[in-house]
């Protein structure tokens, strides 16, 4: 392969660079469902949907997929599509449970452990080790916790998420700098991690239609559309990517923020995202074994305006609800008028919680407690809203969505 020039780096110039795997567990509901009930195995298998026989498609395990059943589906559409397929409605505190046992595998690897989400984490690893550490896990998760996890390695979060997209199910695939003109680039954008459908219709209207073209379209044209996010698109699109690895117990502070492709009117879809954007910082607390004792939401109007505003808790927490309710509090105060652009939720301030290790258990207690709260936000705004925002949350968002 080529050498050190043009657009990306050449593999033979890593040398000391340090290496990150991506490591997402294969339609994790939907296999731990089918590990523990040997009846559903090989078969297809639907988890979501809720008490009322509605609601969304979870996940759905790789034999579902084939009929062209996906994540965030109506049930209903999904029970058309595969009549016959196995549908439950899960058990989050089970699956939460094996992603802490998936996790301490992982840390028996690296200290360097960023969660992205409940079955998602980049694991940072010196140079020269991420493939032999990438075939160990997968070897480990499968011996000991029967299940099967996909590995993306490379010497960035972007090019490890894409390997792992490209490998997935069940393997490890690798996507050096190198190999971004040959792999990358032929690739239609919808391959590129946080490049959302808005964005990728600009994109095509201007006759882009390609992780390549991207790479080669002149910048200027690329600022008319997206403003100052189209460097960081294009430098997406050429396989550049600086975002540290951000382990729990270096961060500073953690934030989710959603913009809208249209401007949005209606405050409970702002609050359905709060939730969402609540749920999963609360997780990676938790995860951490971290309380934030400062909430603060970010704010853009219709005109861009754009504010800030923080509360101080009287004592530090990793409850959902609680970062929740003082979210909405502060975005009924600060809301003005609709329109909405943004809404952001960050927490910092942290103190350290009880636990010591990454995914030390949690007490059976708090639980508990946090099933009930979840349970609770679903009855009040419906089963879908948790995880539809979460998909969205996922990445880091590149570019307008
Ligand atoms: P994903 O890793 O996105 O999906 P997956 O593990 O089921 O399938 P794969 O990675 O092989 O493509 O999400 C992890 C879990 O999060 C998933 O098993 C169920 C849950 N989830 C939802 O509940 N709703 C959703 O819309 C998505 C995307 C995931
Ligand atoms: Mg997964």
């Amino acid at each position: 392969m080529g050498g050190c020039t043009g657009m990306t780096a050449a593999r033979g110039c890593r040398g000391s660079v340090p290496e990150i795997l991506l490591c997402d567990l294969d339609a994790f509901f939907a296999s731990v469902e089918q590990r523990d009930c040997p009846e559903y195995r090989g078969k297809p298998v639907v988890v979501g949907g809720s008490l009322s026989g509605r609601g969304v498609v979870s996940t759905c395990s790789y034999e579902a997929r084939k009929f062209g059943i996906h994540s965030a589906m109506p049930v209903e559409r999904a029970r058309q599509l595969c009549p016959g397929a196995i549908f439950l409605r899960g058990d989050m505190g089970r699956y939460r449970s094996v992603s802490r046992q998936i996790f301490a595998v992982y840390e028996r690897f690296t200290p360097e452990i960023e969660v992205v989400s409940i079955d998602e984490a980049y694991l940072g690893m010196v140079a020269g080790e991420g493939l032999a550490a990438a075939a160990e896990i997968h070897r480990a998760v499968r011996e000991e916790l029967s299940l099967s996890v996909t590995v993306g390695v490379s010497v960035n979060k972007l090019l490890s998420k894409i390997a792992s997209e490209l490998a997935k199910p069940d393997r490890i695939g690798t996507l050096w700098p190198e190999e971004v003109p040959g792999l990358l680039w032929p690739l239609t954008l919808e391959m590129l991690p946080g490049l959302g459908p808005v964005s990728v219709q600009k994109l095509n209207r201007i006759g882009i239609g390609t992780i390549g073209q991207l790479a080669a379209a002149p910048l200027e044209l690329l600022r008319k559309y997206f403003g100052k996010s189209a460097l960081l698109l294009q430098r997406s699109a050429r396989g550049i990517d600086n975002r540290p690895l951000e382990p729990l117990r270096q961060a500073k502070s953690l934030s989710e923020e959603r913009t809208f492709s249209n401007d949005l009117a209606d405050e409970e879809a702002i609050r359905a995202v709060l939730i969402s954007q609540a749920e999963s910082l609360g997780y990676r607390l938790r995860t951490g074994g971290l309380r934030a004792r400062k909430v603060a939401i970010k704010l853009r109007y219709g005109d861009f305006n754009t504010i800030t505003r923080e509360q101080t808790l009287a004592a530090p927490t990793d409850g959902d609800l609680l970062l929740y309710e003082t979210a909405a509090g502060l975005f009924a105060a600060h809301k003005g008028r609709p329109p909405w652009r943004l809404i952001g939720l960050r927490v910092s301030d942290f103190s350290t919680g009880e636990q010591l290790t990454l995914f030390d258990a949690l007490p059976e207690e708090k639980e508990k407690e946090l099933q009930r709260t979840r349970d609770r936000l679903r009855e009040k705004y419906g089963g879908a809203v948790l995880y539809r925002a979460r998909r969205l949350l996922k990445p880091p968002r590149r570019g307008e969505e």
